[in-house]
């Protein structure tokens, strides 16, 4: 077996890695970097390696320091995970030649692999199926417009470097299709410095469905059956499932030769994924799926096959690189129950999926109904230099419904405050009525996107509960009643009070009292309700209003709280009733962004003095950049962000010490500092 593993990523599966190794005896070595310093998966590893900077480029992707790294540690063998240098051919070869093992396929079957008109051609020789198209190298126009005329309308011209959906355009006539191969080849060419275009048939109805695989050194391929991962938003994956519904076994079969066949066709040693492309305008048959890429490395989605067949993927890796044979046949291989797996991102699905950063103030991720792979605790920051993946959540259950239902009520469970998650959105995906029929589709998130990304409005109830906790009305008193100081023996007009809420920007008044134990009547926005409530724990209750009980838990900071209840959750501050007019004098302590964007550049720390018209702060803001200055000469009091955080329109950037009150002239002649 491997002695000691260094781990060449960062995140959630640099810490699912790590505990495969601990759990088979392996030790460890971590790399991190500037912004990594104090990560998770840092304090997970037997020892770590400080590589460079925080950006990718200065640390995770630098090959020759993560193997010195390697080395100076006495790691006998590298795991890339995925991303970074997963499948770098060159990079493989480097760990190889310092006479390190590195976990994953030779170099030469990334190669091959690497080129998607090549793995193509190389694929059809195999006798793997592949889309009708043409895949050689040839562009010129008017021979490729013919192999187009050839294929019949509609085509897809695709980079033959890309991935990701870049340079793809679909052409429905011969008459349009000149311009369109100019504009993707010159679209291939600024992203990948590769014009050279490929041309398919258009598959109108696509399913994406992908083989897991695993070779061994001793010429042994086996196949771990599909997963679907249809349920896509711009080439971005959603939710994973695995087995792919509506499968018939006829394919299944068909399928998992065809991706045995691939790989064998390369010689291929360890995990790997074989992308399928299915046609299902008429449902999923044996005979239209077609080869679409390999990916020479463990994927993201791989622990919905673990939870179907009971296999540790990352064990498999370990063992294959140390040059066992694979520990199943196929014969001993199975699909046992349906799993999925939920992406949870730091991110605003409701203004358009940006990217969130910030602190993690508090992180309850459901632990007890799903397995969740994470790689942040609370108390970290989602740095926007790297992948703003918060965690995976994956589910299983002998049925896809139950796995299904699993999934959707841990994602309810899902408590995060600090960054916006996408909980909520992934949750009303879990309950979108294409989706539960077990028809997941390339477009399905597109076309119902208005009803997944915005949310439930907070009821008047929820705002009241908010105002309650603000105002400290449910804190613990050490006389009385210990959870609410307001129930009793207080008349209403005696309990009743008033606080106003923040809820998004919109200022909400609340008054309210206890009508009797647990009992409240409240006035929201000017409109009366009334509800109960009752505590179950430190962070929970339920809430009893028209009639039927929900259960909420607050999570507060300091002068906000978030509610979480029905899979939705909202966040409210409190407004100081004197900020009013302090706002006004402060009016130019202020610098506040005037539109939301990225901080790119921050010149500012506390107690730096500044002159009128200095930039202090440099954002970007759909794709331009902003430079904020200083609108009179002072002292900074107070630094609100930090680079690189994304922030949100009239967000305050940083405070100026308020105006000294002006002081009388120095006398003539009195030396003055330069
Ligand atoms: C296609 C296709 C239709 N016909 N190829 C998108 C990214 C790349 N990996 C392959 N992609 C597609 N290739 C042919 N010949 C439609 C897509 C496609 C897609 C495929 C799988 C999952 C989601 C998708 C979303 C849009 C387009």
């Amino acid at each position: 077996m491997l002695r000691k593993v260094l781990i060449a990523n960062r995140g959630e599966i640099a810490c699912r890695i790590i505990r495969t190794c601990h759990r088979l005896g392996v030790a460890t070595v971590a790399v991190y970097s500037d912004a990594d310093r104090d990560a998770l998966h840092v304090s997970l590893a037997g020892e770590a390696v400080h590589i460079g900077p925080s950006p990718a480029a200065e640390s995770y992707l630098r090959g020759e320091t993560i193997i010195q790294a390697a080395l100076r540690t006495g790691a006998n063998a590298i795991h890339p995970g995925y991303g970074f240098l997963s499948e770098n051919p060159d990079f493989a070869d480097a760990v190889t030649s310092a006479g390190i093992r590195f976990i994953g396929p030779s170099s030469d079957a990334i190669r091959a692999m690497g080129l998607k008109d090549a793995a193509k051609a190389l694929m059809e020789k195999a006798g793997v199926p592949v889309v009708p198209g043409y895949h050689g190298a040839e562009q010129d126009p008017d021979f490729l417009s013919r192999e187009a005329e050839r294929i019949g309308f509609p085509v897809l011209i695709k980079a033959r470097a890309g991935g990701g959906g870049k340079g793809m355009r679909r052409v429905e006539s011969a008459a349009d299709f000149g311009e369109a191969l100019a504009s993707a080849q010159r679209e291939a060419l600024a992203a990948f410095g590769d014009p050279a275009c490929l041309i398919e048939k258009y598959i109108a109805h696509p399913r994406h469905i992908e083989i897991q695989v695993f070779g061994d050194d001793h010429g042994n391929v086996v196949h771990l059956f599909e997963r679907d991962c249809s349920l896509q938003r711009r080439h971005q994956k959603v939710i994973e499932e695995a087995p792919a519904p509506g499968m018939p076994e006829e394919m299944r079969l068909a399928m998992g030769e065809a991706a045995v066949k691939a790989a064998m066709a390369i010689s291929y040693s360890g995990a790997g994924t074989i992308e399928f492309i299915a046609d299902a305008s008429d449902g999923l048959k044996a005979d239209r799926f077609w080869f679409m890429e390999m990916n020479t490395r463990l994927q993201v989605e791989h622990p919905v096959t673990e939870a179907i067949t009971g296999v540790d993927l990352v064990e498999w890796q370990l063992r294959v690189a140390s040059g066992e044979p694979l520990p199943r046949s196929q014969d001993e291989l199975f699909i046992s129950g349906w799993a999925f797996e939920a992406r949870l991102y730091a991110e605003d699905a409701e203004r358009g999926f940006l990217p969130a950063t910030g602190r993690l103030a508090h992180l309850d991720l459901p632990e007890e109904l799903a397995r969740v792979d994470s790689g942040v605790r609370a108390g970290d920051r989602i740095s926007p230099f790297y992948d703003p993946m918060i965690a995976k959540i994956i589910t299983r259950g002998p049925d896809r419904q139950t796995a299904l239902s699993l999934l959707s009520a841990a994602l309810a469970e899902v408590r995060a405050t600090g960054v916006t998650t996408n909980a909520a959105f992934l949750r009303r995906l879990t309950i979108q009525p294409d989706f539960v029929e077990g028809l997941p589709d390339t477009g399905l998130i597109d076309r119902h996107l208005a009803e997944l990304t915005i949310g439930q409005s907070p009821s008047r109830e929820a705002m009241a509960l908010a105002a309650l906790k603000l105002s400290g009305a449910l804190e613990p008193k050490s006389r009385g009643d210990p959870w609410d100081r307001l129930s009793g023996f207080r008349l209403w007009a005696e309990a009743s009070d008033f606080v106003e809420l923040d809820y998004r920007g919109q200022h909400v008044p609340v008054s309210f009292g206890s009508i009797g134990e647990g009992v409240y009547a409240a006035t929201v926005d000017g409109k009366p309700v009334d509800f109960r409530l009752s505590r179950l724990d430190a962070e929970a209750c339920l809430l009893e209003a028209a009639g039927r009980k929900h259960r909420v838990h607050l999570v507060s900071g300091e002068r906000d709280v978030t509610i979480f209840g029905d899979g939705e959750n909202w966040h409210f501050g409190l407004i100081d009733p004197l900020a009013g007019e302090d706002e006004i004098a402060a009016g130019s302590d202020r610098i506040v962004a005037p539109m939301p964007g990225l901080v790119k550049l921050l010149r500012a720390t506390p107690g730096a003095s500044v002159t009128k018209g200095e930039a202090l702060v440099v954002m970007e803001a759909m794709k331009m950049e902003l430079t904020l200055a200083a609108p009179r000469d002072g002292t900074i009091a107070d630094v609100l962000v930090s680079q690189g955080e994304q922030v949100i329109e009239g967000a305050v950037l940083l405070i100026l010490e308020p105006e000294p009150e002006p002081e009388p002239a120095p006398e003539a002649g009195e030396p003055k500092d330069g």
